[in-house]
């Protein structure tokens, strides 16, 4: 199964022969004292340069969030969609979890964006499968509801079944989405990095769907983060995740040694010319 994202102009295909697709997570005030503050002041400078260092290390699709606190989202949210596409060529994952927002920005967004997120909820089905279908955008879905998140992989299997069946009510494909495992901080429980893995395995055995997953999730409170989130997006590759939202500076050249060592790297083209790349900014 392939799903097809486009930019003002680029095409980028996930799919389980495809090199990993980084979804970069920068744009995103969670944990960001600066950012949060300037996003409350409408001020979206920062943006440019966000966008145009993670495409440099690798992403190909950017997530954009300006969901700090007292933010007016509807408001905020397609300007920064729009400045982000200004800057690189690239899709955006559109996030938020207000759909007046998401509406807002897919509205100005140019090509096939991928909406961050809906959920098994009756109510936010509701609100996002329409827009999607509506835009021909595709879409992450998180596999939980509203009882939460459930403690094993065959709850989180369940919860995506009923997703995709409710999104083919809306004339939405399978390959228009992007099934989320999740993935919760193993400093809060050991078992999480495994129950995560397990059902991202489940989905691609059985429903056969393209992933993301927030990488970074995991790894929060821990020593060498980067290490941690490193190893946790090899497991998830093999797991069938071929599209984590992670940060590209700091796991970038992971992800193509990833490729590399999966076959998908051809000569290692990727790595190489990524590791020159990475070189010459250090340098500069
Ligand atoms: N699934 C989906 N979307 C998601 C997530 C997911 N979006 C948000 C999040 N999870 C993925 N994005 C991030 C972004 C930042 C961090 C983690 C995940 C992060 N930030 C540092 C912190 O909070 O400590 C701060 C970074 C900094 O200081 O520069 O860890 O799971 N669909």
């Amino acid at each position: 199964m392939q799903t097809v994202l486009k930019g003002p102009s680029a095409v980028v295909t996930i799919g389980p022969d495809e090199p990993i697709v980084v979804i970069g997570e920068r744009i995103n005030p969670t944990g960001r004292k600066v950012f949060s503050a300037e996003l409350q002041a409408g001020d979206l400078s920062r943006l440019p340069r966000d966008a145009q260092a993670q495409a440099d290390a690798g992403a190909l699709v950017l997530d954009v969030n300006v969901g700090a606190a007292s933010v007016d989202e509807v408001a905020l949210l397609p300007q920064a969609v729009q400045i982000v596409q200004d800057a690189v060529d690239l899709p955006v994952c559109i996030d938020s979890a207000n759909p007046a927002a998401l509406a807002a920005a897919l509205k100005v967004c140019k090509g096939r964006a991928l909406v961050n997120s809906v959920n098994g909820e009756a109510e936010k089905m509701a609100a996002v499968f329409p827009l999607v279908a509506e835009y021909g955008a595709t879409v992450i879905a998180l596999c939980m509801d509203d009882s939460g998140i459930p403690a094993t992989p065959q709850g989180r299997l369940a919860v995506a079944e009923k997703l995709l069946e409710t999104a083919h009510g809306y004339g939405i494909a399978p390959d228009a989405i992007l099934l989320d495992p999740l993935v919760m901080n193993v400093g809060a429980d050991h078992t999480a990095g495994r129950i995560t893995l397990e059902t991202a395995h489940q989905i691609r055995e059985r429903l056969g769907c393209n992933m993301t997953a927030g990488a970074s999730n995991a790894s929060h409170g821990m020593p060498d983060r980067d290490l941690i989130n490193t190893v946790y997006l090899a497991l998830l590759r093999q797991a069938g995740v071929n599209a984590p939202i992670c940060n590209p500076l700091k796991n970038g050249l992971a992800v193509r040694a990833i490729d590399l060592m999966l076959g998908l790297d051809e000569w290692g083209m990727n790595y190489i010319g990524l590791y020159r790349v990475l070189q010459k900014a250090a340098e500069a």
